[in-house]
């Protein structure tokens, strides 16, 4: 009998009758996501899942006996109850690498268009309000030969630093342990602390994983170390930032401007966001280009085909995030 999963969100149709060669997989039609509740119904008697980013709870983990992978199509994993999924052996993988250039692509599309005003020069002529050339009509701050500040030196932050090249941008880094010196000469970049990043650069990508040490990382402290010229880029998580404060100092004209992928509370965002001239907003699509969503949800079903002992790599699934897990009955 084929073992039980399931996948919690739409997926694309080819991945999901390649997991059904292996499991007897169980999808989600709904049109919406699961409820904490439906979630919980429907993971109880699954041995894995498919995830998208749904929070998987200690109180799911205990209802769900025969639960033994949980896979998220996503690189990030603050999703997951670590402590519970450990206690219990069960594996966690998440999709690294695959997500890097596009994810590092949008971080650049976000800087772009915030420094340069894009959404807001195009909201303006939709509104009609371009009458004629006007010298500081819709001026923005340079990209070209000014510094980028990068909190977060994995591997999408250095994809974002690469990039820099191009721009003939100095790069300045903050990250909790400096990366290797032929990775720094590779990229042109400089490890600083994180006051004096804030201090230094013009455009500023954070790209740091969430938890409870890197809970806003940006607050009110650190906007007031800023420049007034500089922009903001979050392609990391919503915690990572305090919403709250960016969006007072932005109403406020302390900082210019700010690009924004990911919110505090997502899908829901503060309101106050929703006013402001200077953020360009996206509801969480750094990663979301055709061959990158492919490449995600297939390395999440190998990791799910070999979590659950399938397959060459049957017991040994090629991302797990919680080695701990292992060898725990
Ligand atoms: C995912 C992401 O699309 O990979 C991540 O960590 O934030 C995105 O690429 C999203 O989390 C849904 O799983």
């Amino acid at each position: 009998m084929k073992q039980k999963i399931l996948v919690t969100r739409a997926l694309f149709p080819d991945v999901v009758d390649r997991l059904r060669t292996h499991f007897d997989v169980e999808t989600n039609d709904l049109g919406r996501v699961f409820t904490a509740t439906e979630l919980t119904e429907r993971i109880a008697d699954k041995a894995g899942l498919m995830v998208m980013g749904d929070p998987i709870s200690r109180a799911m983990i205990a209802a769900a006996p025969a639960l033994k992978a949980v896979c998220n199509m996503a690189v990030g994993y603050n999703n997951f109850d670590l402590a519970a999924l450990n206690a219990r052996g069960i594996l966690a993988t998440n999709t690294p690498d695959v997500l890097n250039e596009t994810t590092a692509d949008f971080g650049w599309a976000l800087l772009m268009a915030t420094a340069r005003r894009v959404t807001e020069a195009e909201h303006y002529l939709r509104a009609g309000k371009w009458q004629a050339w006007q010298y500081d009509m819709l001026t923005g701050t340079d990209v070209f030969g000014s510094t980028l500040g990068i909190i977060g030196m994995g591997r999408i932050g250095q994809a974002v630093a690469r990039r820099a090249q191009g721009f003939g941008m100095r790069v300045v880094y903050h990250n909790r342990s400096r990366v290797a010196p032929d990775i720094e000469r590779a990229l042109n970049a400089e490890w600083v602390e994180k006051d004096a990043l804030l201090r230094q650069a013009d455009h500023i990508v954070l790209v740091v994983p969430y938890a409870p040490a890197s809970h806003h990382t940006i607050g009110a402290r650190e906007i007031g170390l800023m420049k007034p010229t500089a922009n903001l880029i979050n392609i990391a998580r919503g915690g990572i930032v305090d919403d709250a404060a960016l969006i007072e100092a932005l109403a406020a004209g302390r900082i210019a401007g700010a690009g924004l992928d990911v919110f505090e509370g997502e899908p829901q965002l503060n309101p106050g966001f929703l006013s402001l001239t200077n953020v360009v907003l996206a509801p969480h699509i750094a990663s979301a280009s055709v061959p990158t969503r492919r490449a995600m949800a297939n390395l999440a079903a190998d990791n799910l085909i070999a979590a659950l002992g399938e397959g060459p790599r049957a017991g040994n699934p090629p991302n797990v995030v919680n080695p701990e897990a292992r060898g725990i009955p």
